[in-house]
Formats: structure tokens, C-alpha cells, sequence
């Protein structure tokens, strides 16, 4: 029986990264059972259940980034995942890379691959306006050639599309000859407008005629999003476009200089595509609108204050929610019951490092993955500025009922032993499965990669020892 642990933890004080060493087979996977982020290898045929009559069509968006930007993609994958599913619907989102040439992007990119499946690398040398999209839209067809999708579509790794607003606008449109984004530039002649490149859309037999069309190739130098809507222009295809003019616009809040215009506004809730979404600050913000933090349940574990500290004041319409300042979101796992022994280990780090938590995640579920045991990583930070952070540690390490601004501290106390077992988790609240408690307690730095199949070999035999001689075996 397998049942869900939504760690969802965000710990303003004190960092944690908690990894449960299940040591019993089961699967594992941060972006688990989503049906855009699942397992299957970009180039196999998907499930049966992706094809589906209850699907009314499917479509793979790739988005269009570079292998070394790993922390856009944990964004990326947090903020997909964690939209409600669209409805009768594929939507398999990928991201799209050129060829790694670096040594550590070649290493860290597989064990993404491994613990995600979303990446597709192609043949290309990384560019932006040189060819790339071409490389994309020619390939997809033989990649997917034994499961084609109905539809295919780019975005930016700046853009952030609602996935459920997007089904049901494409739901009732042609499978064939579509061409679906955001008309560019607003008000010329339509015989001149393109799809912007923030997100287009097309059906599956104009990518199928873009692999066909030796001389496009030849045709690939300029704006790519211009580029690409001169070729379907000029051979008439794509004759059925859907523009989707106020649901697809630039990122704007009170707090820039720019005004709204035609393709830039304020947040509006019948979003496809909001697009500019440059640094964190816009993401969460953006995020938030969205309702994408309702989730985060009370929990002992942290503290995150959502409101405001200053709200930006609104040049236009509608309210942009200011960010918070501490704000972390972890993942869920999924683990069995009956384990031999199970560990908290906390990673101290900062609630801005979200590159590293993403990286220690994706190697974790690596090992749990062949391991055939499950283990659930999670991570959060104290206060945000190192200062605030070496405090913290220096507390937790010297008094054991640290202050209240560093009191989970006392979660360290029993390093290397046996820990009341209620300490963690008595809270109803705790974002973990009701009943689960721990037999170690442990903690490690942001820079250490501990190897859970190692240490759960390591840990096995004592535990049987201290079980022979403790008092509550
Ligand atoms: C990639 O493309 C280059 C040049 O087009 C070719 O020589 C090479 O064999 C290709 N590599 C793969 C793995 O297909
Ligand atoms: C977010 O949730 C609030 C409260 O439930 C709701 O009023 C609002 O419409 C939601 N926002 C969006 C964009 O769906
Ligand atoms: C309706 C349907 O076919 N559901 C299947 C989806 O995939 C899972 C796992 O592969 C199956 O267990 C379901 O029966």
C-alpha cells in the first residue's frame, strides 16, 4: 500500500533536508505519477494510459532552455507539477537542450534525465536565433514518430504556461493546420503577425511538414519566432490561427517602470501564457497569483509568512502579490511501510540555494531508484543571509533548546543516536505520513553527498544494535 508523503517543508529558521531510508522496494520520484513529467524515455512510446480515449488530445511543449541552467528547471518542474492536471488532456512538458559539451553538464544533466525523463538533447550547437527551433520542430516528428502527439508547441524558459486554460482552448480546435500562440506585433497586418516566440503551437502535420522541407534549413537565421512564421507564411500552412491576445502577455507589476500595453499587463486569472518571468522574485510572485502555494499545509516544521512585507503598489488593474522572503516548497515521495529503520538527516542551507536542493534531489532518487528503495528528500534554510545562518548552526550545536528563533535545533541533539521517535512527527500537521517516525536523526552540510544505499548498510547493523540493547528495542 503505497501511500503519498507530501513533505512540503519550509523551515524559516533551521534547514533540513530529510531523507527516509526505507529500506523496502518500492518507486520513487520527485515529479511522481504527473503525466507531463513522467518517466518515460523521450524516445520510447508513452503509456497506455497517455493514449487514452478519454484524452481529447495530446501535445508535447517543449521548452526551449540551455543544459546549464538547472535551477529554471527546478523551477519549472516545481511550478508544472504543481498545477492542477488539465482536464482530458496530454500535456508533456519537456525541455529542450543542445548538445552538452561540458564535462560536469554531461554528468549532471544524465542523472537529471534519469530522475525526471523530461530532457531532449539535440543534435545542435546551443543558439537562439540560429537554428535551434528548426533543429526542434524537424526532429520531434522521428523522435515521436511511433506515438505522435496531435500537437507540438515551443516555449521560452521565461514563459509559464496554464496548463489547464491551454487544454481548453485547444480542445476545440483543428488537429490539423494550426498554428496557436500570441499574434506578433499587435495591431500590423495580419499578413505580417507571427506567433511570438514566448509560446507557439502547432499541429502535428506542419511539424511533419517542417522535417519534409529539405529548404527550410536553409531558412533559419533571424528572430526564431519571426523565422518560423515566414515559413509557414510562405508555403500557406498554419492557415488555422488562434491568437490569444490578452491571455498570453509579458510579465508586469507595479514595481517596474514599464506601462501595460498590447502584449504587457498586469496578472489576469484566465492566464495561457505569462511570459518575461526573468528572475525568482517574478516567478513567485507569478506563482502565487496563481494559487500554486494553497498547498503548503501548517506544519511544526516551519514557518512561512505569505504576506506582504510592502505590497508593490499597482500601476494597473489587478494585485500582484508581493513575494515572501523565506519561502521554500520541497517535493513529494512516495514510500511503503515497514522499513527496517528510518533517518532524518538535515542538510543546513539556505533557503536560496535552490540549485543545490534541486541537484541533491535529483541524485537522491537516483540512488533510490536503484536501490529499489524509496527515500524521500526535502530541504529547507534558515533566515536567508549566511550571517543569520551561521548563528543558527552555532546555536543548534551549543544549546540544545536553542532560542525560539532557531527552535528546531533541538533536532540535532541526538546526532548518531537513538531520538524520541515523537519528536518530529506527534504534530497531525507535519507534512508526512501520520505515523512515521524516526529511529536516527542526522545532519550534514549543502556541499556533502551522502550515499543513502551506503549509509543504510552502514546504519543497518547498528540499529539492530541498539535495538538488542536499548531500552525500547
Ligand atoms: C550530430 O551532427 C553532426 C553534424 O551534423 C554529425 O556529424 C554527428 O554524427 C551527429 N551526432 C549524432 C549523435 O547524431
Ligand atoms: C486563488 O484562490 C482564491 C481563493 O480561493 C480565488 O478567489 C482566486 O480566484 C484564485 N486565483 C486564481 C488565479 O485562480
Ligand atoms: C485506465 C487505465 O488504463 N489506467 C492505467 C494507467 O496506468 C497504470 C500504470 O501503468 C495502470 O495501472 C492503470 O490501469
Amino acid at each position: 500500500m503505497k501511500k503519498l508523503s507530501s513533505s512540503l517543508l519550509v523551515l524559516p529558521f533551521l534547514v533540513l533536508a530529510v531523507i527516509y531510508l526505507l529500506v523496502s522496494p518500492n518507486d520513487f520520484s520527485i515529479v511522481s505519477s504527473r503525466t507531463r513529467c513522467n518517466d518515460t524515455p523521450v524516445t520510447s512510446t508513452p503509456s497506455t494510459n497517455a493514449t487514452e480515449p478519454t484524452a481529447d488530445f495530446r501535445l508535447l511543449l517543449g521548452v526551449v532552455t540551455r543544459a546549464e541552467l538547472y535551477e529554471r528547471r527546478a523551477l519549472l518542474r516545481l511550478a508544472y507539477a504543481l498545477q492542477p492536471a488539465p482536464a482530458r488532456a496530454v500535456i508533456d512538458v519537456r525541455f529542450v537542450v543542445c548538445r552538452i559539451t561540458r564535462e560536469e553538464d554531461a554528468v549532471l544533466v544524465a542523472l537529471e534525465i534519469i530522475a525526471h525523463g523530461d530532457i531532449i538533447v539535440l543534435n545542435c550547437t546551443e543558439n537562439m536565433d540560429d537554428g535551434k527551433t528548426h533543429t526542434y520542430f524537424s526532429g520531434v516528428p522521428k523522435l515521436f514518430a511511433g506515438a505522435p502527439y496531435d500537437y507540438v508547441g515551443k516555449t521560452d524558459d521565461d514563459s509559464y504556461y496554464r496548463l489547464g486554460a491551454l487544454a481548453d482552448t485547444l480542445r476545440d480546435k483543428p488537429r490539423r493546420d494550426l498554428y496557436h500562440g500570441f499574434l506578433a506585433p499587435c495591431h500590423t497586418d495580419p499578413g505580417m503577425q507571427f506567433m511570438s516566440g514566448m509560446g507557439y503551437i502547432v499541429s502535428w502535420d506542419v511539424a511533419a511538414w517542417i522535417a519534409a522541407t529539405e529548404e527550410l534549413k536553409n531558412d533559419v537565421t533571424g528572430p526564431e519566432d519571426e523565422v518560423f512564421g515566414r515559413w509557414l507564411r510562405s508555403s500557406g500552412k498554419g492557415m488555422n490561427r488562434y491568437g490569444e491576445q490578452t491571455r498570453m502577455y509579458d510579465y508586469l507589476d507595479g514595481e517596474m517602470r514599464d506601462g501595460a500595453n498590447c502584449f504587457r499587463h498586469a496578472l489576469v486569472s484566465d492566464t495561457v501564457v505569462v511570459h518575461k518571468l526573468k528572475d525568482r522574485l517574478k516567478w513567485a510572485r507569478t506563482l502565487r497569483f496563481f494559487n500554486a502555494t494553497q498547498g503548503l499545509r501548517t506544519s511544526m516544521l516551519y514557518h512561512v509568512d505569505m504576506q506582504p512585507a510592502s505590497p508593490p503598489v499597482l500601476a494597473t488593474v489587478c494585485s500582484v502579490p508581493a513575494a515572501t522572503t523565506n519561502q521554500h516548497l520541497a517535493t513529494n515521495g512516495v514510500y511503503t511501510a515497514s522499513p527496517d529503520f528510518r533517518l532524518l538527516l538535515g542538510a543546513l542551507t539556505r533557503a536560496d540555494l535552490y540549485e543545490r536542493r534541486a541537484r541533491s534531489s535529483a541524485s537522491l532518487t537516483r540512488s533510490n531508484r536503484r536501490l529499489a528503495a524509496p527515500s524521500s528528500t526535502s530541504a529547507s534554510s534558515c533566515a536567508t543571509s549566511p550571517r543569520r545562518r551561521t548563528r543558527c548552526r552555532w546555536r543548534s550545536r551549543s544549546s540544545p533548546t536553542a532560542t525560539s528563533s532557531c527552535s528546531t535545533a533541538r533536532l540535532h541533539r541526538g546526532y548518531g543516536q537513538r531520538q524520541d521517535p515523537h519528536l518530529l512527527l506527534d504534530h497531525p500537521g507535519a507534512g508526512m505520513s501520520a505515523g512515521a517516525r524516526y529511529d536516527y536523526v542526522g545532519k550534514t552540510d549543502d556541499d556533502t553527498y551522502y550515499r543513502p544505499p551506503a549509509l543504510a548498510d552502514a546504519l543497518r547493523g547498528k540499529a539492530q544494535a541498539t535495538c538488542t540493547t536499548g531500552p525500547d528495542s
